[in-house]
C-alpha cells in the first residue's frame, strides 16, 4: 500500500504550488512553517477499537459492507487508516468487547502495522454474560459491595490485559447514577465510588495512570455520580498522583465552554486525556470538527499554550478518538476527523502568543479577535497535507482509500455480512 499511496501523491503539482504560496505568505508573519509541519507529521491520535465497525443507534444499526469481526481485523484496520494518515499510530481498547485471545500475539501484530496500544477501557455499564452481579444499579458506586467488588475486579482485569500489551493507562468511564429523584443517596454514592476507584489505583503498576470521564447524563436522565469536570477533579485528587481528568468533548451540557475547563485543568496538572467528537444536541458523537471547528480550534489554543506553559507539569496527553458513525464508512470517516483535528491544531500554532498577550495586557479587545481570526481564516490544508507526505502518508487520505477501492477489498475478504462487537 506504501507503494500505492506514493504513485498518488507523485501527482501533486497542484499541492506544491499551494504550499509555496502559503508558506510565503506566512513567513513574512514570522511563522516557523517547518516547525509546524513537524509538529503535525509528530502528533499522534488513537483510535478506538469500537470505532471500526458500523456504528448504531438506539433505533437500528446498518451494515457497511466488510467490517472486521474480530479484534484482529480492527487492528488491521487501524493499520490502514494509520498509512494513510501517518496520524494514528496507536489503539485504545474496550474490554470486554475487545479481548485479545493470545496477547503476545496481538501486540505482534500491532507492531508489525507500526501500531502501539494506548489506554485501555473498562465496562461496567452492561452486564456480561454470566456476570455473578447485575449493573442495573450501578456499579463503582453500587450500595452493595459484592457489585463494587465486581467491578473492581473487572477493571483490574483491564489493567492486566492491558499491560501484557504495553499500555499505560486506564480510562474509566461510568454510567453510574439514577433517574429519578430520590432513587439514590448523591453522598454515599459519591462516597462509594471514590473508595472504589482508590482500590482500582492501587492495582495499577506504578508506571501506570488512571483517567476519569465524567458525563452529565444519559443513560441516567437525573443524577450522574461523576457529571462534571469538577466531580472528577475531585475524584482524580483524592485517587491519587497518577489519576486525572479526561475530557470528552460530547460530554458537556450545550454552549459550556469547554476550552476554559482545558485552561484550569492543565494549570493543576491534572488533565490526562482527551477524547474528540462533535456534537448539536448532547453526545451525539459525530465526526471531529464536523459541527463546531471554531470552538476547536480555539481548545486547541488553551491546549498548546497550557502546555507551552506547564507550570504544574501536567504529563503529555492521552489524544484519542471518540466517535461512532452510523451512516459512514467508518475508515472515512475517521480519517475525517483526524484530518479535522490536525486543521484545528495547525490554525491554533498559527497564533502568536506573544503579540495576543500585547493585546490582552493593553485590552485591546479587538486586537485580541483580530490575531484570533487571522489564525483561524488562515487555510491551513497545505501544511496538513505536506505534513502526511513528509511521513509517507497519503496526501489526501479520502481519495487515496477510494481510489484504492480499500472498501470494496474489505468486502471481497470479510463479506457483506460480517459484524462488528460492541453494542
Ligand atoms: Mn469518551
Amino acid at each position: 500500500m506504501k507503494e500505492k499511496i506514493q504513485e498518488l501523491n507523485a501527482r501533486n503539482e497542484r499541492h506544491v504550488h499551494q504550499l509555496s504560496h502559503l508558506g510565503e505568505e506566512l513567513e513574512v508573519k514570522g511563522v516557523n512553517v517547518d516547525r509546524i509541519i513537524k509538529d503535525l507529521s509528530d502528533f499522534q491520535v488513537a483510535v478506538p477499537s469500537w470505532a471500526l465497525g458500523a456504528g448504531g443507534t438506539r433505533f437500528g444499526r446498518f451494515r457497511i459492507g466488510g467490517e472486521p469481526s474480530n479484534l484482529e481485523e480492527k487492528i488491521h484496520d487501524v493499520g490502514i487508516i494509520n498509512d494513510l494518515t501517518g496520524t494514528a499510530d496507536a489503539i485504545s481498547l474496550h474490554i470486554p468487547w475487545d479481548i485479545p485471545d493470545d496477547p503476545s500475539a496481538t501486540k505482534q501484530q500491532a507492531e508489525s502495522l507500526g501500531l502501539k496500544f494506548d489506554a485501555v477501557n473498562s465496562n461496567t455499564f452492561q452486564d456480561q454474560p454470566n456476570q455473578a452481579h447485575s449493573y442495573k444499579f450501578g456499579s463503582l458506586c453500587n450500595e452493595n459491595k459484592s457489585v463494587r467488588d465486581q467491578a473492581i475486579e473487572h477493571n483490574s482485569e483491564v489493567i492486566d490485559i492491558g499491560n501484557a500489551l504495553g499500555s499505560k493507562a486506564i480510562t474509566v468511564w461510568l454510567a453510574d447514577g439514577s433517574s429519578f429523584p430520590g432513587q439514590a443517596n448523591f453522598r454515599r454514592t459519591l462516597g462509594h465510588t471514590a473508595d472504589s476507584l482508590a482500590q482500582i489505583y492501587q492495582r495499577m503498576p506504578d508506571d501506570w495512570s488512571m483517567f476519569i470521564e465524567y458525563k452529565p447524563y444519559e443513560p441516567n436522565f437525573y443524577h450522574t455520580v461523576i457529571q462534571d469536570w469538577g466531580t472528577s477533579f475531585l475524584l482524580a485528587n483524592e485517587t491519587g498522583d497518577r489519576a486525572y481528568t479526561l475530557v470528552d468533548l460530547g460530554h458537556h451540557l450545550p454552549n459550556t465552554n469547554i476550552e476554559n475547563i482545558v485552561s484550569t485543568l492543565i494549570y493543576q496538572g491534572k488533565l490526562g486525556g482527551f477524547h474528540f467528537n462533535d456534537s448539536k444536541y448532547g453526545d451525539d458523537d459525530l465526526t471531529v470538527g464536523s459541527i463546531k471547528p471554531y470552538q476547536l480550534f480555539l481548545i486547541f489554543n488553551e491546549l498548546i499554550y497550557g502546555m507551552n506553559n506547564n507550570v504544574a507539569d501536567n504529563p503529555a496527553l492521552a489524544w484519542m478518538i471518540d466517535a461512532s458513525h452510523n451512516l459512514k464508512d467508518p475508515i472515512e470517516d475517521l480519517m475525517q476527523s483526524l484530518d479535522a483535528i490536525l486543521v484545528a491544531r495547525a490554525k491554533a500554532l498559527l497564533i502568536d502568543q506573544e503579540k495576543l498577550k500585547v493585546a490582552q495586557l493593553n485590552q485591546d479587545v479587538v486586537e485580541c479577535q483580530q490575531i484570533l481570526q487571522d489564525a483561524y481564516r488562515t487555510d491551513v490544508r497545505p501544511l496538513v497535507a505536506e505534513s502526511r507526505i513528509k511521513v509517507g502518508a497519503a496526501l489526501d487520505p479520502i481519495h487515496a482509500y477510494r481510489s484504492l477501492e480499500i472498501r470494496n477489498n474489505l468486502i471481497a475478504k470479510r463479506g457483506m455480512d460480517s459484524s462488528a462487537s460492541g453494542l
